[in-house]
């Protein structure tokens, strides 16, 4: 009687965990992205409000349930000597988002260097890539395509992996749903391969 009411408890209550790292440079939305995902997705969270958001120093940490998955969310800092510490979590993550602030035409080719370092990460390979195209609601943003012909010389790079590049707003939370919904359809479908650095220990 246990086991089946223990079996049924897991059944209805028990959800797979997937950790998925935020990545890129700093004030490209990061934090903001996360905290808007987390007004969205957790039903009485009450985030602090995103005009306050400073730049991150260490690390945020984030959880929301979609279904029976759970995404945990690390956001690293993005500033140039905080990206040496990312690849620190590269062998537990299931998913990456990468976001790119597509206001900052100056910072396009920092922001490529920095993308190709991530795809070519050994330890990150076949783990389901979102590109977010972030800040959409300013008018004289990149846009999509733009965005794409300035990575173009990454696409080779990617290699077989789900990616997908996301137009987004994490002020407006126009294209936030769309990119966590397609991360969690890719990092369940990804169960089926090698298990993470995590799951082995
Ligand atoms: N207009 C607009 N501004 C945004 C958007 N997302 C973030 N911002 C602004 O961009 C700035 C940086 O946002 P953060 O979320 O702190 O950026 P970050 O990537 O976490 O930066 P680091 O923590 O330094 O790596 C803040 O002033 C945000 O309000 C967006 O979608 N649209
Ligand atoms: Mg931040």
């Amino acid at each position: 009687m246990y086991t089946l009411l223990s079996g049924l408890y897991k059944y209805m209550f028990q959800r797979d965990e997937y950790c998925v790292l935020i990545l890129g440079l700093d004030n490209a939305g990061k934090t903001t992205f996360l905290e808007q995902t987390k007004t969205r997705f957790n039903k009485n969270y009450k985030g602090m409000s995103l005009s306050k958001i400073t730049t991150t120093v260490g690390l945020n940490i984030g959880t929301i349930d979609v279904g029976k998955t759970r995404l945990m969310f690390w956001d690293l800092g993005g500033q140039e000597e905080l990206q040496s510490l990312w690849d620190k979590y590269y062998a537990e993550s299931h998913g990456v988002i990468y976001v790119i602030d597509s206001t900052d035409e100056e910072r396009l080719s920092e922001s490529k260097k920095a993308f190709e370092k991530v795809v070519t990460s050994e330890a990150l390979e076949g783990v389901p890539i979102l590109v977010l195209a972030n800040k959409q609601d300013v008018e004289t943003c990149l846009s999509i395509p733009d965005i794409k012909t300035a990575f173009s010389d990454c696409i080779n790079k990617i290699g077989k992996r789900d990616c997908l590049t996301q137009a987004c707003s994490a002020l407006t939370g126009k294209g936030v749903n769309e990119g966590i919904e397609w991360m969690v359809k890719c990092v369940v479908r990804n169960i089926h391969r090698p298990p993470r650095q995590k799951d082995i220990t």
